[in-house]
């Protein structure tokens, strides 16, 4: 009977998968010594599994099993962002509790999530529902709230007047009223008109860590350069200057201050502009008619074209003493600056398209450094210069002027803005942590006790507002501070603050006196690779840096950054090139896939399809194709004698041996690089070459047996399972997953050059016969160039002077070879600066030597590799080094 030369999926991944539990290979004990932390974004618990997540868990877990394959201890946990909107809807849809339908999802997720071999030390599993995880959200929130981080502060929701309740901006249907544009939705209930409505809400102060969180960006050269520019402009610092401008009023004078980024260019504010709903605005609305139609109706500060109202009030410029006029205008944005500014048509593009509009003066006050003419009436003049028309600061360059006009002018004062805001953490949901607060009438808003934590959930009710509003029995408390009757906070907090830190639990998932063991996590931290999907770029990673600091600054880590790298997916495409989703129709189900064609199959497919950080496009070929690779490599294992790996005897063998190694260094720098698809490709294209070379003759099986081992622990921890299953097969003990990554017998150093060598020959070859329209060749000549070329292109290569040809011809031993020197130093110095080193004769005749064979495997004809001198001058002098002649002879 003949052996079984193909693996059934169905059957030896749940074996491995039960052997690599039963082993513990994936656990780290808690007294490692920093271990290599791979971590992928934990998964928002909605029950299923899409490609994306395939995706993400495929990247950090290749990248986990390399480096444990490099003999690194790898920390690779898991856990579940379990709070959340969605679980309280589906409750409400399916007559259950949020927890019930929470944990039944963990439950399916963490078959899906072992179906595909994913190794995870999973008794550092963490679940952000659990009480036990939340009682520390509380805490921080106590620390925080200690340390000065918190913020009780009045700040418009979305209200819904029919349900009475508050809702999340998803329960919006169209755009939410509380955006800075105030969008008309309606409630995705009743499809009542949303109103905005104040609430005092939580904040956290993120905004005092502004300057840390934008400078530590330029360290963090580990992260995706789009990602940072993101954090950047998320937190967008723009430094500047106040500056008071008196102003009269109807109802007398007062002063309004305005921001502006160019105070350079003060003289020539012609005329100041407020936002619709700044105090001054306000009052003017009160006052006129037309003004208040614009402010109420007119307005759009999203407008292709700034408009504004005059107003019955007036400005001084301080700079001039000149009085200007007041509008009101929608271009001004009330959360930027002060909601009020200077307008300098001249030199601000919104500012003259709305002077141009209001036939309002245009005055120029700063000229072009290198004195170019420009005329500001067509167009604004926005780049710094050199001041004109501004009295005593004539001629001063830009910045040197803002920071004299900064000093002089009454009141003017430097200030940097954000646009970053505090974090508001307050939500008027059921589904989150508990704000361990109390409200007393006597004390105020009192933090909650460490000995009362946790603050745990009551139980979930039905309603159409916030079940903890209606949980009047457990709102019921008395105050900490004085004992009086008083009333638990109803809002939960952000699931964004359970993902701010989970990261720091995985440490010491089960520690009961604090978050996080702070001497571990000084060990063990930062993240070294930090895996997810770009939706997360900014918000969640913005927030876990700002909590890394804020609890350094408590004294309980030592760290400021909590990830080394990151490194951000691209999406999983459907085949009509629209992101894949589960639900809709070009949805493809991982489940399906698994059972098809097995978990190895999908994760190959997945890496394999593009780099990680680029999209691609799911296609059904892919991933046979992935199959079908990994059935072969399973039938070359099966029929590989097991030999030792002894020296090899033909120039093929040799050749085939250094490709392997070659392949092995190429695929550990890939691996490094997180360039799993490249890794891939390497594997694919040594496999391919051990194919053909076992149908030689002489192939040797040692040779052929050090090749496959090869390609199984290469292909390791992207197949984990054939590959065991293959370790075996060649004999090995133990499992493949902790098992050595093969090391390069040979110095590799030249290898790139001579695999360049060969393709080079063989492409010259294949163009040589076409050209001469060949078709069977009886024997092919390929000519290695004489020493002295070598010798000059070592010359020309060390030129910096340009005389490529004097400096060769100066060398008495190629001055010898007369005039064929004079050509050859002529064509070095055409390429000159561009010469690449080349391999050194003996060793281009020797790397072309072995792989004579594959030149004779393609064009079914003799090779014979000469030197130079061992043919005629004519092609001899053809020969070139890396480039050798080559002569086709025919019948
Ligand atoms: C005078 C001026 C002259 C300005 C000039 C610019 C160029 P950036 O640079 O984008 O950060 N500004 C101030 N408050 C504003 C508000 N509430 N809404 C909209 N725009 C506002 O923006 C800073 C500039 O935006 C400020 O500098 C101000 O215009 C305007 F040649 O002041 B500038
Ligand atoms: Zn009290």
């Amino acid at each position: 009977m003949s052996r079984q030369t193909w693996f059934d999926h169905t059957r030896i991944e749940p074996r491995w998968q039960a052997r690599w539990d039963d082993a513990d290979v994936f656990r780290v004990p808690d007294d490692a010594t920093d271990p290599t932390y791979v971590l992928a974004m934990f998964p928002y618990t909605s029950g299923e599994l899409h490609m994306g997540h395939v995706r993400n868990y495929a990247i950090t877990d290749a990248y986990a099993r390399y480096r444990r394959l490099r003999g690194e201890t790898v920390l690779h946990p898991m856990g579940w962002d379990a709070f959340g909107l969605p679980a309280e809807n589906a409750a409400l849809e399916r007559d259950t509790d949020p927890d019930a339908w929470t944990r039944r999802c963990i439950e399916q997720m963490r078959e899906q999530f072992a179906s595909l071999g994913f190794g995870y030390d999973w008794n550092r599993e963490v679940t952000t529902c659990d009480p036990d995880y939340y009682r520390w959200n509380q805490w921080l929130f106590a620390r925080f709230r200690e340390a000065g981080l918190v913020e009780r502060e009045a700040s418009a929701v979305n209200w819904c007047p029919s349900c009475e309740t508050v809702l999340a901006d998803e329960q919006v249907e169209g755009e939410a009223p509380t955006t800075s544009t105030g969008g008309d939705g309606v409630c995705w209930r009743c499809d009542s008109p949303v109103e905005p409505r104040e609430l005092d809400q939580w904040f956290l102060r993120i905004t005092d860590y502004a300057d840390e969180l934008l400078d530590g960006i330029d360290e963090l050269d580990d992260w995706p350069a789009g990602v940072r520019d993101r954090q950047r402009n998320w937190i967008g610092r723009t430094e500047g200057a106040e500056i008071p401008f008196p102003v009269r009023t109807p109802d007398g004078e007062r002063d309004v201050t305005a921001f502006t980024t160019r105070i350079d260019t003060i003289h020539g504010a012609t005329f100041v502009a407020l936002a619709p709903d700044h105090p001054l605005a306000e009052a003017a609305a009160e006052r006129d008619e037309s003004v208040r139609t614009f402010v109420d109706q007119v307005a759009d500060p999203d407008g292709d074209e700034p408009q504004g109202v005059p107003t019955d009030m007036t400005a001084t410029n301080p700079a001039t003493g000149e009085e200007i006029p007041v509008f009101v205008a929608d271009f001004v944005l009330s959360d930027v600056g002060t909601g009020a500014l200077m307008a300098v048509p001249a030199h601000d593009e919104r500012d003259h398209a709305f002077a141009t509009a209001h036939d309002l003066p245009v005055r120029q006050v700063v000229e072009p450094a290198d004195g170019t003419e420009v005329d500001v009436r067509d167009a604004a003049f926005t780049d710094d210069g050199v001041l004109v028309n501004s009295g005593e600061y004539d001629g001063l360059a830009s910045a040197v002027a803002r920071e004299r006009l900064v000093a002089d002018l009454p009141g003017a004062e430097a200030t940097t803005q954000y646009r970053l805001r505090d974090w508001g953490i307050s939500r008027q949901r059921y589904w989150g942590t508990p704000i361990p607060v109390v409200h007393c009438d006597d004390c105020g808003p009192v933090t909650v006790p460490d000995e009362e934590l946790p603050v745990e959930l009551p139980e979930f009710v039905h309603t159409t507002g916030n079940p903890l509003d209606a949980a009047a029995e457990w709102q019921e408390t008395t105050c900490p501070e004085c004992g009086a009757d008083a009333t638990r906070e109803t809002d939960t907090m952000d699931t964004f603050v359970d993902s701010s830190w989970y990261f720091l639990r995985f440490v010491s998932p089960d520690l009961a006196n604090a978050p996080f063991d702070t001497d571990r996590a000084n060990d063990w931290l930062p993240v070294d690779e930090y895996v997810g999907g770009d939706e997360h770029a900014v918000m969640h990673l913005l927030y876990a840096r700002f909590v890394t600091m804020a609890l350094a600054d408590l004294g309980l880590l030592d760290h400021r950054e909590p990830f080394d790298a990151v490194l951000t997916q691209g999406m999983v495409l459907g085949a009509d090139g629209a992101k894949m989703s589960k639900s809709g129709d070009n949805g493809v189900s991982p489940e399906r896939i698994v059972a098809e064609y097995g978990a190895d199959t999908a994760r190959l497919f997945v890496l394999r399809a593009a780099r990680p950080s680029k999209d691609f496009v799911w296609r059904e070929e892919g991933v046979q194709s992935s199959h079908r690779l990994l059935q072969r490599v399973y039938r070359m294992v099966r029929s590989v004698q097991n030999e030792p790996a002894d020296a090899p005897e033909t120039a093929a063998g040799r050749y085939v041996v250094r490709e392997t190694d070659a392949t092995v260094s190429a695929a550990t720098d890939a691996y490094d690089d997180r360039r799993f698809e490249r890794a891939v490709r390497e594997v694919e294209s040594l496999f391919a070459l051990l194919g053909r070379y076992r149908e030689r003759d002489d192939a040797e099986p040692g040779v052929v047996a050090r090749g496959v081992a090869a390609v199984v622990r290469l292909l390791a921890p992207i197949a984990p399972h054939v590959c065991e299953e293959a370790w075996r097969e060649l004999g090995q003990d133990g499992f493949v997953t902790t098992a050595d990554w093969p090391t390069v017998a040979n110095d590799v150093t030249d290898y790139e050059r001579e695999r360049s060598l060969v393709e080079n020959t063989r492409t010259d070859v294949r163009q040589i016969l076409d050209v001469a329209d060949i078709d069977e060749p009886t024997a092919i000549d390929v000519v290695v160039a004489p020493a002295w070329k070598h010798r000059a292109l070592e010359v020309a290569g060390d030129v910096t002077d340009g005389d490529v040809v004097g400096a060769v011809m100066a060398d008495p031993e190629l001055r010898a070879q007369g005039e064929a020197a004079a050509d050859f130093a002529t064509d070095l110095a055409a390429e000159h600066p561009g010469l690449d080193a080349t391999l050194a004769p003996e060793r281009e005749r020797a790397a072309l030597e072995r792989a004579a064979w594959l030149i004779e495997d393609e064009f079914h004809a003799p090779v014979q590799v000469l030197a130079a001198e061992e043919t005629d001058d004519e092609l001899a002098s053809k020969a070139r080094p890396g480039r050798p002649a080559i002569h086709v002879h025919e019948d």
